[in-house]
């Protein structure tokens, strides 16, 4: 097992991390930029390193600072966390370089799910159920048109070098395509350098369900069941919540099933995540698939009782997993807490945080590294606490997390917490009824 894990994140998911490492008996190296430097993450490590001043690009982005900081430090391993170098595989690589164990996706993985269009052929080839569209990149806008033509209208040109909704145009109509295709073209190359578009049939009001993975040294990966992320707000999630209330559990073993045989075709190390579209007639398909830990894990965690980061750390050391699937015991919600103002187009709220209250009582898990007289920089995610509720049913969890959200205060920075408070009385959030356009026509006015 490794002595001693440096961790080359901030926030929240560095004292997750650290949490667990201590658990474990793991010597921890916090890293932080000037901005961080009253940061609880830098308190509760064994050991802390400034790598930079407060830009991103300077600090948890600076690759030579933070290998020198585990050089010096003599740590064994790195957790890249969620974010900043976790998806990065230079990165990844020149750890392996540096003999020090990278917690996450070797470079080669990294480099194949990253290219989209590619990722897409090979889960196709693995039987994962894809979105019909283009086989790989387009060559030109003709060949678009003509594939569109086919299909019919709608359809949806992706950036292959993009994810998470950048890069991405849908189009209705014939004579929208050369518009469409310029402007995607045009974004996507100044966003990646790379201007590469594949295209898909549009799926309507879909919901974004993910399946969450562990692969081994071995060649061996399980899941631990789904996580609905369908409330988004342009791509940025809201909420999230386990088990979905449209995945059945006939649908839960399929789209588990499928996500074991993606990540198996590419002999997946590590913690995954496989996301997928679900359509009106509960059809999967294959969408993305991110290598890294995500920011909603707490929930597959509260509801399969299983540490996702103390697996990550294991298989990370060479140790085997079980080898079987987990799923659902419970219904647990995450609420992501962000310092932005709700009504005001979720703009940014950073500064001191005079007051807090957190919430508790049973049921509750508040994943945070935020206190009274701490002041959010504004130079990183707004994101300043998850509120994870886990109850017997998903009624239950909705009166508790109301509950939870009404005892959560914060004094000095605008917070998403009234969003969530009206969202949690909408009929239609709790009917479970929604697919990804549900906020688009939510009245962010009178919270
Ligand atoms: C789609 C789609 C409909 N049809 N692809 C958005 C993020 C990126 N990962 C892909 N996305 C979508 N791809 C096809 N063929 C709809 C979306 C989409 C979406 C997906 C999940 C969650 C929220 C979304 C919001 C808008 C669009």
């Amino acid at each position: 097992m490794f002595k001693k894990i440096l961790i080359a994140n901030r926030g929240e998911i560095a004292l997750r991390i650290i949490r667990t490492c201590k658990e474990m008996g793991i010597k921890t190296v916090a890293v932080y930029s000037t901005a961080d430097k009253e940061s609880l993450h830098v308190r509760f490590a064994d050991e802390a390193v400034c790598i930079g001043p407060p830009a991103s690009k300077q600090s948890y982005l600076n690759i030579p600072s933070i290998i020198s900081a585990a050089e010096i430090t003599n740590a064994d391993a790195i957790h890249p966390g969620y974010g900043f170098l976790s998806e990065n595989a230079e990165f990844s690589r020149i750890c392996e370089d540096y003999k020090i164990k990278f917690i996450g996706a070797t470079a080669e993985q990294i480099n194949q799910m990253g290219d989209k269009a590619t990722a897409k052929e090979t889960m196709k080839k693995a039987g994962v159920p894809c979105i019909p569209g283009s086989e790989g990149l387009l060559e030109s806008v003709e060949e678009g048109i003509k594939l569109a033509e086919a299909m019919g209208y709608p359809v949806i040109v992706k950036a292959t070098a993009g994810g998470g909704g950048r890069g991405m145009r849908i189009i209705r109509k014939s004579e929208d395509f050369q518009k469409n295709w310029d402007d995607a073209k045009m974004e996507s190359g100044a966003a990646f350098g790379n201007d590469g578009l594949y295209l898909e049939k549009f799926i309507e009001e879909p919901r974004h369900i993910e399946i969450q993975i562990v692969g081994d040294q071995y060649g061996k990966v399980c899941h631990l069941s789904e996580r609905d992320c369908s409330i988004q707000r342009r791509h940025q999630k809201l909420v999230e919540e386990t088990p979905s209330p449209v995945v059945s559990d006939e649908l839960r073993e399929q789209m588990g099933a499928a996500a074991i045989a993606g990540a198996t075709a590419i002999k997946y190390e590590g913690a995954g995540t496989v996301e997928f579209l679900v359509d009106k007639h509960g059809k999967f398909y294959f969408m993305e698939m991110n290598t890294r830990i995500q920011v909603e894990h707490p929930i597959t965690e509260e509801v399969t009782d299983f540490d996702l980061i103390k697996e990550q750390i294991k298989v990370a050391a060479g140790i085997p997993i079980s080898g079987i699937n987990y799923f659902p015991k419970m219904y647990s919600m995450e609420c992501r807490i962000n310092a932005e103002d709700p009504k005001n187009n979720f703009r940014p709220s950073p500064g001191k945080i005079l007051q807090i209250n957190l919430p508790g009582g049973h049921g509750i898990r508040v994943d945070s590294h935020v206190y009274a007289g701490y002041t959010i920089p504004p130079n990183y995610d707004s994101m300043i606490a998850k509120l994870i509720v886990t109850a017997r049913s998903r009624e239950e969890v909705i009166v508790r997390m109301k509950r939870a959200l009404q005892e959560f205060f914060i004094d000095g920075v605008k917070t998403t917490i009234p969003f969530h408070l009206k969202l949690m009385d909408d009929e239609t959030f709790k009917s479970g009824k929604f697919n990804t356009s549900f906020l688009e026509t939510f009245d962010f006015e009178n919270l």
